[in-house]
Parts: C-alpha cells; structure tokens; sequence
C-alpha cells in the first residue's frame, strides 16, 4: 500500500474512533479515498449486515405533471426557461394514474413515485395528488410523490391520505449547490424535509453526482444526508443526464469508478437506507451498475422512463438482475 493510501485508512480508523453521526465531510472523503477493494469490501460487509445483499427493489416513476416548472435547476429538461423539446402539462387524470401504477406493480414494482414538475404545490393540487396516493396506496403499492416545497400542512394533508414517501432532494453540497439553483436556497429544502418528516412520512432524499463537483463535494452531499437526524429511509443517487438546452448538457463526463465510490460511501454512513441507483444507469452501461449493487446499491427505478428521460427497457433489466443471479424484491428464489 501507497503512503497516501495508508494516510487514507489513518483518517478512517479515526474517523471510525468517533461516534458514526454526526460524519464529518472528512471523514466521509477519507472513506472514498480509500483503496477501491477497501472501500468496496466494507460497503458490502454493511450491506449484508442490513439486508440480503441479491436483492433489489423495484421503484416506478411517472410523472403526473410534466414541464413548465418555474425553478432554475440547471441540469433539469423541466425548467420552462430551457428549451428542451419537453412540453408541459397539466395534473393527469386519476383513471390514468392508476392504469399506470397497475400496470407498474404487474411488471414487478413495489413502489409507486409520482413526480410533478412544481416549484411547491398549491393547497388544491395537494387534494388532487392525496387522491392519487389513496387510490395509488389501495393497489397495494408503496406511494412516494415528488412535488417541490411544501408546508407542513400539506405535508400533513398526504400524510393523512396514507403517502408513504416523499422525495425531496438536496441535490448537492451546500457550497456547490448556488453553481445549480438560484431561484431556491439549500435551506428551503431542508425545511421542507423536517415538515415531512414532522408529519411521519418516510424521507426520501438524494442528490446527483456529475455535475462538475468536487470529489470533497460528493462527500459533502453524502455528510449532509448522513447527518439528517434520521438520515433518509431512502437515498436516490443520481447520475447527472445530460439533456440538450439545459446549462449542463455539455458537462464533461465523471469517471463512473467516481460514480461506485459515492454509492458505496453512501451505502456505509447510511446503513438501513434503501440506496437507489437512480438516473443514468442507461448510460452507465452493466459492468458500471453490476458494480454499484456491489457498493451497496439495492433499489432501482424500473420501467422505461423516468420523468422525461429514458431508462433501460424493463427486460434488460430484469436480464441483468438474472445474469448477475440477483432478485426483486420479495421474489428470492425458493431453491
Ligand atoms: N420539482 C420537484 C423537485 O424539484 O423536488 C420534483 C421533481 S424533480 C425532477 C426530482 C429530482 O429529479 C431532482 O431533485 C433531481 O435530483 C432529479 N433530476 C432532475 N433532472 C435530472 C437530470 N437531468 N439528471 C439527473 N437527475 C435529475
Ligand atoms: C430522483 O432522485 N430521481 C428521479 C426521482 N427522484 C423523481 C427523477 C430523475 C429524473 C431524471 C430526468 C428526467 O427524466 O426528467
Ligand atoms: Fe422544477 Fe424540480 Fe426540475 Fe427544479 S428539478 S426545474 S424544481 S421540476
């Protein structure tokens, strides 16, 4: 071993000698600077110690109102103020949402997520959208809606209509995040995840890696989410899509072994949180994902679009799973 990567295990095993939370952006830079075997062998020595280490939940998505948002997220083809090719809509119907969130849970998916394109929703869009999540929740799927900003009635108010998750990202490091957003701050965000949290919904909560960050910055992310008194039940990472007339669209590409750290720290400092391998895995390719279920990863967003940006098809996905032996959720094999 080099005398970098002997520096690096030192500032771990400190790091490790204190108390796990709060994580220092120290100690969670030292752990991704670790040797990748290190780093990797002991994602997967948590990940079994939490869950069984082969099998991966299925998340769906659909977008229930697309485009025309009002925000400034630099790497969003949903920003009216980019010219995308995305057009908006407005809210679907519930008749739609269901036929979609059945045909979801026939495919395989446990979860339902129902994202809008808002900056925050007005008190008659949350009435419409806890109508979905009832009718969402009666199939028997687990509901997660992502909708911008909220108050905490609202918060409340889908609470009250059985809403299991809500997503709500932080997207970056505090001091990385004025480069993406302007028209909001960090800390609306964080208000909005204590409202959640406050009325009893699961916090799900990520960011997005590969948008011109630091590696210090993708441990910032990482400490911020760890540091959420408790940290998310669930933990998007996203791959930044590069999508054409969004201020992001020619960023340079980050090295994917970049990409399996951040999930394996993640992994680590989050220990019982789902870790979702979310946007890009159709760019990322099988040797890049195969790795990322290896650090730790064990949710997936399955069908083929996210919001606006294509996913891989349902049946590569569920060829991988096979090729690498690995399972949806609650489907383990009897033998
Ligand atoms: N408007 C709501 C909000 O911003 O919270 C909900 C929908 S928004 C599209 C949900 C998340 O999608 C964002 O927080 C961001 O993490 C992710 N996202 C959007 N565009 C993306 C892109 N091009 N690549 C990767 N992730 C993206
Ligand atoms: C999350 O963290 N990723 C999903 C979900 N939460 C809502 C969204 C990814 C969107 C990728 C770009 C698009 O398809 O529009
Ligand atoms: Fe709007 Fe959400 Fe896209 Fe930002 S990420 S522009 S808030 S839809």
């Amino acid at each position: 071993m080099g005398s970098t990567e002997v520096q690096a295990m030192a500032a771990v095993q400190q790091a490790e000698k204190q108390a796990a939370a709060p994580w220092s952006v120290a100690a969670v830079e030292a752990l991704m600077a670790l040797p990748l075997p290190e780093l990797m062998h002991r994602a997967q020595v948590v990940h079994r110690e939490n869950f069984d280490p082969c099998e991966v939940e299925f998340a769906t998505l659909l977008s229930v109102k697309t485009g025309g948002c009002p925000e400034d997220c630099s790497y969003c083809p949903q920003a009216a103020r980019y010219d995308t090719g995305v057009s908006a809509t407005k809210l679907m119907e519930p008749a739609e949402v269901l036929a979609a969130a059945e045909a979801a849970k026939a495919a395989g998916a446990t979860r339902f997520c129902m994202g809008a394109a808002w900056r925050s929703p007005k008190d008659r869009d949350i009435e419409k959208v806890s109508e979905l999540v009832r009718g969402v929740k009666a199939l028997g799927m687990e509901t997660c809606a992502t909708l911008g900003m909220l108050e905490g009635g609202q918060a409340q108010a889908l609470a009250d209509a059985g809403l299991d998750y809500y997503n709500h990202n932080l997207d970056s490091a505090p001091e990385f995040y004025g480069q993406i957003i302007k028209t909001r701050e960090y800390q609306d965000r964080l208000d909005t995840l204590g409202h959640v949290r406050t009325a009893g919904v699961k916090v799900c909560c990520g960011g997005i890696v590969g948008m011109g960050e630091s590696r210090r910055q993708r441990a910032a992310l990482i400490a911020q989410l760890a540091n959420l008194s408790p940290y998310p039940e669930s933990v998007p990472i996203n791959h930044l899509v590069k999508v054409e007339g969004t201020p992001l669209a020619d960023q340079a590409d980050l090295d994917p072994l970049e990409f399996v750290r951040t999930i394996a720290v993640a992994r680590i400092t989050m220990p019982t949180a789902r870790v979702r391998l979310s946007a890009g895995r159709r760019q990322m390719g099988e040797a890049v994902q195969a790795m990322c279920f290896m650090a730790g990863a064990n949710s997936i967003f399955f069908g083929e679009k996210l919001l606006t940006t294509d996913n891989p098809e349902t049946l590569d996905d569920v060829a991988l799973l096979g090729k690498l032996g690995m399972y949806p959720r609650g489907k383990k094999p009897a033998h």
